[in-house]
């Protein structure tokens, strides 16, 4: 084997993760100790015990360059344990830490900061003082870059095989963020491509590996799935021969999708919430949770349910506050229950006649169908959600709120739900016979 490396995505040392919530305090869980100072303590601690030939920063290593000192202290002493155990350290800015790396590896003289100034430089992987690789990278010389990946001055092979590093923006044209398309990789010949910006990693195993290694833990619970540093061998012929993403972070974000049944009963909602996080847990499997302190759950709630209103009452008393189920040694907690369910009755019976509740079925039916009708209700509602986020008063939050077709679509469907719901229970309250 030439070479075994690991590489390291964006750990915005310095930044804490989103929507802990305080009751974890009492697991000994809190945002800074679940956050990227100690997924990078996880990741250094793992490359001493397996002894790399490098570990590679694919920038972003620091959330900014004014960063608290404590995330540079923790950035530099991981890099001295790795640099003490025999690893060489080697890595390029992000967008974020155009300063700060630089700064560390003139503090820290064994940290090889790559491509500075703009410029790709190379670190050699070298064996009885031949060269066996070269991990060639390119560093943002300043915040934004809206030109494209210089690849023209890419050091491609020449004696050894060459692996790419850079902090950049795939098959994003008008990025500022030095764009570069996928295909102009490839025909670097680079054995593979690992970079950093994008915090869902999308690496997989193949001839020529492109993408990206993801955020090293998940900074919000849109950052689900699992999340570490990636391993890589380079085998004697020059060609990766593995690539494998180590679940290390000590925070992970599920996604779970929960099909309801239509005769759920709202009081065991928080039997009902529990064991679906647990079910999740046990299909990720201990190997994957090992080094997970935290699980931080999102679900969704979809299906038919006779009582859904008093569901959905039920549902908004119990999320008051964020809800935390022990799973042995580590915690769980619910971000957030979206109630994506629907009250049990034949939306087609109620959709004749000219009543209000007809009107609303109607409506309801065409963007369940997604027919003429129902693309109509997107296109006004759009034109009307555009109207209020181009309101001045919200100009300073930023980029602005572009919703998808299918998200206005979601949000129609959920407000026409609830506003049926209240139709139907004014329509049945003498006989008291709705949920
Ligand atoms: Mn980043």
């Amino acid at each position: 084997m030439r070479a075994r490396l690991l590489f390291v995505g964006d750990i915005h040392l310095g930044r804490a993760p989103a929507r802990i919530p305080p009751a974890l305090e009492d697991y000994g869980i809190t945002a800074r100790s679940c956050g990227p100072a100690a997924a990078w303590e996880h990741t250094v601690r793992h490359a001493v015990r397996e002894v790399p030939d490098a570990v590679v920063l694919a920038g972003d290593v620091v959330e900014s360059d004014n960063a608290r000192f404590e995330a540079y202290r923790h950035l530099a002493r991981g890099v001295e344990q790795l640099v003490a155990a025999g690893i060489a350290v080697c890595g390029v800015t992000g967008n974020h830490d155009v300063e700060a790396l630089p700064r560390l590896a003139r503090a820290v003289d064994a940290f090889r900061l790559l491509g500075a100034h703009g410029t790709w430089s190379t670190h050699t992987i070298t064996r009885d003082g031949h060269p066996l690789l070269r991990i060639a990278g390119w560093s943002f010389p300043r915040r934004v870059h809206p030109d494209r990946l210089p690849l023209d001055t890419f050091p491609a092979a020449g004696d050894v095989p060459v692996i790419g590093v850079a902090h950049c923006d795939l098959d994003a044209a008008e990025s500022p963020y030095a764009p570069v398309s996928r295909h102009a990789l490839a025909r670097t010949g680079a054995a593979g491509w690992f970079l950093g910006h994008v915090h869902s990693p999308d690496l997989v195993p193949g001839p020529q590996p492109i993408g990206y290694l993801g955020s090293l833990v998940g900074l919000d619970p849109t950052e689900a799935g699992r999340r570490g540093p990636w391993w890589v061998e380079v085998g004697e012929d020059g060609r990766i021969t593995r690539l494998e993403h180590l679940p290390l972070a000590p925070l992970r974000w599920e996604a779970i999708d929960v099909a309801v049944d239509a005769d759920l009963d709202p009081d065991d909602l928080l039997d009902f919430l529990g064991k679906a996080v647990r079910e999740r847990a046990t299909a990720l499997g201990a190997e994957e949770l090992a080094e997970v302190r935290v699980l931080g759950v999102r679900i969704r709630l979809a299906g038919r349910v006779r009582a859904h209103r008093r569901l959905a009452t039920q549902l908004a008393e119990l999320t008051r506050e964020p809800l935390v189920i022990p799973l042995g040694e580590r915690a769980a907690f619910l971000d957030r229950v979206v109630d994506d369910t629907a009250p049990a009755v034949e939306l087609g019976a109620l959709a004749e006649g000219g009543d209000p509740l007809a009107l609303l079925v109607r409506d309801l039916l065409a963007l369940e169908a997604r027919d003429e009708r129902g693309v109509e209700l997107i296109r006004a509602a759009a034109g009307r959600f555009q109207a209020v986020a181009n309101r001045p008063q919200f100009a300073p939050c930023g980029t602005g709120w572009h919703p998808d077709d299918e998200a206005i679509r979601t949000l129609l469907l959920r407000a026409g739900r609830r506003a049926l719901e209240s139709l139907l229970a004014q329509r049945a309250a003498p006989k008291g016979s709705q949920a």
